[in-house]
């Protein structure tokens, strides 16, 4: 082995359950002695093969962050843990950085069967008073499934002792191959790179690149701004819209990825990404995107637009045979979308004859159906988009995809094609006229979802609990009305994974009326204080007349009907929510 290896005794943690996308605490329980390396060698205890020297692709692991706070130590202890557990080649990003997509592009273009370990807490705030996160992707490049996690977590609960190989630090700044042990190299790569090549196996950047050229460039009619929210995504954007669209360096804002994202949340929505809001409305920008702190979440609005991730996912589907990736291989597969995710997509899919799929909420979910071939493009309400080009959310991809659709509806022959037509001075066919012909095809989807973050658990459990006890054929709800809708059914969403039958439950209490309009309450698991209540609100609008209101005033009675129902500021003393989306 050439470095020398230490068994070192700990004390179980019982804490270290893995929620909808990983483990997720403070940085200081990170921090507490052992804790990492006990969640560490738990993953390497469970994700080992029978007989690792039989297995020789199962001895190399991905590993990178998105630069939050903690991550090099954490990767520091990843090397040596994983050394003293046979690993022999690790795959690292420069500095440690790998967006998550990046991370299940690398863990899949090499063929990593033992995957790899993400270090992120995604859209949560980063620093030494916030959070951090460790979340393991098996070799298929997706999360880890449940059956893997709760096998990490109870080996957590079990563990006495971690191995870890005594050698110095390893310099993570500089690309190419280096020798840690004898027997384990750290390959130290720009993920930028193999990133941006995927990208451009999938959409059309001749076709972006000139549409950009001429009204973005040379005229200036079609203004960009991409904002990564200084999380890991700014190299990337930089790499795109400045190198490979040719856009001017002032395209893409706060770039640089910073420990603790500057001190904001890094979450691409209408309230954390307030500054690109107030960019994109004060400068009259055209198309303006933004992605979370590790890059699989994303942001699509214009001036005048804000299109809701229901709703881009569903466009995006429905403008697939204009995106090159989804002509080949016999065409676009299955669509799907996370339960709470309003129901846009499925219209799209059966206009296309395609099948789709209703999952729980987290990517792990679609993982199964990509890997069988039933699923091409996939989203969740919570800013989630992508596809089977890698096994996890993509927001890069969700923002390149729709310019792909942008330059497309430009296109002449495919302005005729598709009776696209423009309401601006300019004649571009902009994001809203998109919109537009959308509803108008297929109707709308009026979607809003409420989140209550870091209430008390106690009492956010008691009302879970209340809507719990009324689900069923014979609920007291079902057939009473509120503010004129009337509740045909209540049930607590299950899963059943077509692929390989495992149930998953209680996935979150789900109101359905008459109309079809929905109401669904669950519980967060990706909080790393109290607990979050979130509340997804949807109501379909078949009249395209009808479908220009402002979203609130659309579901108004709705979400009054969800707080008199659910009770909740009885329960939880907050009259408003934290976050509406
Ligand atoms: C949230 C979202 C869910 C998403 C998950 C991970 O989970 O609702 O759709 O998959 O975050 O996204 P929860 O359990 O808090 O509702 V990310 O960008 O944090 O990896
Ligand atoms: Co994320």
């Amino acid at each position: 082995m050439g470095a020398s290896i230490k068994t070192v005794n700990t004390t179980p943690y019982t804490d270290q359950k893995p929620g909808t996308s990983g483990l997720r605490k403070r940085v200081k329980v990170f921090k507490q002695p052992h804790y990492t390396e006990n969640f560490v060698q738990a993953i390497f205890d469970v994700t080992a093969p029978a007989n690792i020297s039989a297995a020789p692709g199962s001895t190399s692991l991905v590993v990178g962050g998105d630069g939050r706070y903690y991550m090099k130590d954490a990767i520091q202890i990843i090397i040596r843990i994983g050394v003293a557990n046979g690993i022999t080649r690790f795959i690292i990003g420069k500095d440690g950085i790998l967006s998550t997509p990046a991370g299940s592009n690398l863990i899949r273009r090499f063929n990593i069967s033992r995957g790899g370990i993400l270090l992120t807490a995604s859209h949560n705030p980063g620093g030494p008073d916030k959070d951090f996160g460790i979340k393991y992707n098996a070799g298929n490049g997706g999360p880890a499934p449940e059956s893997v996690t709760d096998k990490i977590y109870a080996r957590s609960k079990e563990l006495t002792e971690y191995k870890y190989a005594d050698i110095p630090e390893v310099d993570l700044s500089k690309v190419g191959t280096h020798k840690v042990t004898e027997d384990a190299v750290v390959e130290i790569v720009d993920s930028v790179e193999t990133y941006v090549e995927l990208l451009k196996s999938i959409f059309d950047f001749d076709l972006i690149r000139n549409f950009l050229k001429t009204n973005s460039v040379d005229t200036g009619k079609f203004k960009v701004l991409f904002d990564g929210l200084n999380g890991v995504t700014g190299p990337y954007g930089k790499r795109l819209f400045v190198d490979e669209f040719g856009l001017d360096s002032n395209s893409v804002d706060q770039a640089v990825p910073l420990p603790d994202f500057g001190g904001g949340h890094p979450d691409p929505n209408l309230t954390y990404a307030d500054k690109l809001v107030a960019r994109v409305n004060k400068e009259d920008i055209d198309f303006g995107a933004a992605s979370d702190g590790d890059g699989d979440r994303n942001m699509v609005l214009s001036k005048d637009w804000f299109v809701t991730p229901s709703d881009s996912v569903a466009v995006i589907a429905d403008y697939a045979d204009y995106i090159p990736y989804f002509k080949t291989g016999g065409g676009l597969k299955g669509l799907a979308r996370s339960m709470p995710t309003s129901t846009a997509i499925d219209r799209v899919a059966n206009a296309k004859g395609l099948e789709c799929f209703e999952v729980p909420t987290g990517w792990k979910f679609f993982g199964n159906l990509m890997d069988a071939g039933r699923l091409s493009i996939c989203g969740e309400e919570s800013f989630g988009t992508g596809s089977d080009h890698i096994r996890e959310k993509d927001g890069l991809w969700a923002v390149v995809a729709w310019l792909n659709v942008i330059a497309a509806a430009n296109d002449e022959k495919v302005k005729k094609e598709l009776n696209l037509k423009s309401s601006n001075a300019s004649g571009i066919v902009s994001v809203k006229d998109i919109m537009a012909r959308h509803f108008s095809l297929y109707g709308r989807n009026y979607f809003t979802r409420y989140d209550y973050e870091e209430v008390e658990s106690e009492p956010a459990n008691a009302m879970v609990k209340l809507l719990r006890d009324s689900i069923g054929p014979n609920s007291p709800l079902v057939g009473k009305s509120f503010n004129g809708f009337t509740i045909k059914s209540v049930d607590d969403f299950e899963y059943t994974d077509p692929i390989d039958g495992s149930v998953t439950k209680n996935q979150g209490i789900r109101i359905i009326f008459a109309d079809s309009s929905r109401i669904i309450f669950r519980l967060s698991g990706t909080g790393s204080q109290g607990a979050t209540i979130r509340i997804y609100i949807e109501k379909y609008e078949p009249d395209a007349e009808k479908s220009q209101l402002e979203t609130q005033d659309a579901l108004k009675d709705l979400v009054n009907a969800a707080l008199t129902i659910s009770k909740i500021t009885e329960f939880t003393g907050r009259s408003e929510p934290t976050v509406i989306t």
